[in-house]
């Protein structure tokens, strides 16, 4: 299917250019990784950060998730897939989308059966709550993207200062964030000194838990060994985050963590990584 017509556009975040570089917000990564790995011819479509919720209510597409105080919180990724005259706007969604409508496409399974049993334990005070949903047939997958997102979100503060903002909208983005943060700067939602390093070292052992799933099938690099799935989008979608956001200095660190187990799923991943 790699050289027909685009059937679905792809909604990402637009960071600084060169976008098809920058692009690096975990979920959307997730969705680029399923689109890439069921082969289904795509194009981006850039929107800036501040825009997301004008271009969803235009199209009519409801919020994927809400902020504390009940209001609408409008995210990225989002699809339109003109075969099936469909509009997906979460990350989750678009793949069980493609796994639907794709299935002898590409790999042929993103939800294989498999036990995904990584927990992480908190009690996350972010301006917006992860997104809920049913656990319906991919169980496992939803309670194991759930937790992922705590893990890494509860660390989001080591990673947010290094993201790539345009220089036209980024001051505006920058105040955005301070704001919903509840702080008066940007600035202060920096960690910087001893206080990253406890974090730093916190964060490392955090995905401890997580290396063991990938060392439980010693072929590697994907969670079932040589064939991908969903998981490994998942935990890699939040890799894009890190190499996107950390100093390169920090980000070859991370990749030793854990005998090297993210550094590996990272490269095994950029197969799948094409920006269209
Ligand atoms: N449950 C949604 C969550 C999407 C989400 O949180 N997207 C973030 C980027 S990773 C976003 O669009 N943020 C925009 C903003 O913070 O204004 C999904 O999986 O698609």
């Amino acid at each position: 299917m790699e050289d027909s017509t685009p059937l679905v556009t792809f909604y990402d975040i637009a960071f600084g250019p060169p976008m098809a570089e920058t692009t690096c917000a975990p979920n959307p990564w997730k969705a680029r990784y399923a689109l890439n790995a069921k082969a289904v011819p795509y194009k981006t479509t850039w929107v800036p950060m501040l825009d997301i919720s004008k271009v969803r209510l235009a199209m009519g597409v409801p919020a994927a998730r809400k902020f504390a105080d009940g209001s609408d919180y409008h995210t990225l990724p989002m699809i339109t897939d003109s075969s099936t005259d469909s509009i997906v706007g979460d990350s989750f969604d678009i793949a069980i989308h493609m796994q639907t409508h794709y299935a002898d496409s590409g790999v042929k399974d993103l939800f294989p059966p498999q036990k995904l049993d990584y927990v992480f334990e908190h009690d996350l005070a972010i301006f917006a709550p992860l997104s809920g949903r049913d656990e319906g047939v991919c169980g496992d997958y939803v309670r194991f993207n759930h937790n992922v997102d705590a893990a890494f979100s509860a660390h989001v503060m080591l990673m947010a200062h290094g993201l790539p903002f345009d220089s036209v909208s980024g001051d505006d983005v920058r105040a955005e964030f301070a704001r919903r943060a509840g702080v008066p700067t940007w600035d202060d939602l920096a960690v910087r000194g001893e206080k990253r390093g406890v974090l730093w070292g916190e964060f490392r052992e955090t995905l401890a838990g997580l290396a063991r799933l990938f060392m439980r099938d010693c072929r590697g690099p994907f969670l079932l060994g040589e064939e991908v799935n969903f998981g490994d989008f998942i935990v890699g979608g939040w890799l894009k985050f890190m190499k996107g956001t950390l100093t390169s200095d920090e980000w070859e660190e991370a990749r030793t963590w854990h005998d090297g187990v993210f550094g590996r799923l990272f490269d095994a991943l950029e197969k799948y990584a094409e920006v269209h």
